[in-house]
């Protein structure tokens, strides 16, 4: 079966708790299950400096839909968690971003989907968490802990796990 790498991240409300729950609507142990999950990592935010920390997490699922089937199911399960796409900034402030990051190395390019993902290998917030699951694994050819090797992880921290509740 087909398998995604996919990365998860947000900085508004309990994110932790979000990703938990994403994670869970998303890898319904049918069209997609769960195979690997990172720990959580709290990052500097990228892009828009003034704006809370992140956290992050990646994840590795096999699944029996196509990349575009698994990305309007991706696309859903952020709106469930409280994404609207038309009230948020680029980069600005968001309580759940799913990213579709490679899918069995398929290459391809179309307004509604880019795979790999074009930025995966210069973001540290998403290699970090991937490094921990899958370090050998090849994005556009380049390992995932060459890739990250290349790049600053300053500010990067690794969380414990969540606190019972
Ligand atoms: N996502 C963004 C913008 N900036 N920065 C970090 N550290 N982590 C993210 O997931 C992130 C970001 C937009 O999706
Ligand atoms: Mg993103
Ligand atoms: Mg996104």
């Amino acid at each position: 079966m087909p398998e995604a790498l996919i990365a998860l991240g947000g900085n508004v409300g309990d994110v932790r708790d979000t990703l938990d729950r994403a994670i869970a609507a998303l890898c319904d142990g049918a069209a997609v299950r769960l195979i690997a999950r990172s720990s959580d990592y709290r990052t500097p935010p990228w892009g828009v400096a003034d704006q809370p920390p992140f956290v992050n997490r990646a994840i590795v699922a096999d699944t029996t839909l196509p990349p575009l089937d698994l990305l309007a199911r991706a696309q859903a399960v952020e709106r469930q968690f409280g994404r609207d796409r038309s009230r948020e900034r680029r980069w600005g402030p968001r309580t759940l971003d799913i990213d579709l990051i490679d899918y069995e190395g398929v290459t391809q390019n179309t307004p509604a989907l880019t795979l790999p993902h074009p930025r995966a290998l210069e973001r540290a917030f998403v290699l970090v968490p991937l490094a921990e699951i899958v370090p050998e694994r090849r994005i556009a050819g380049v390992s995932i802990a060459d890739a990250l090797a290349r790049l600053d992880q300053s500010g990067i921290e690794k969380l414990g796990p969540p606190a019972a509740s």
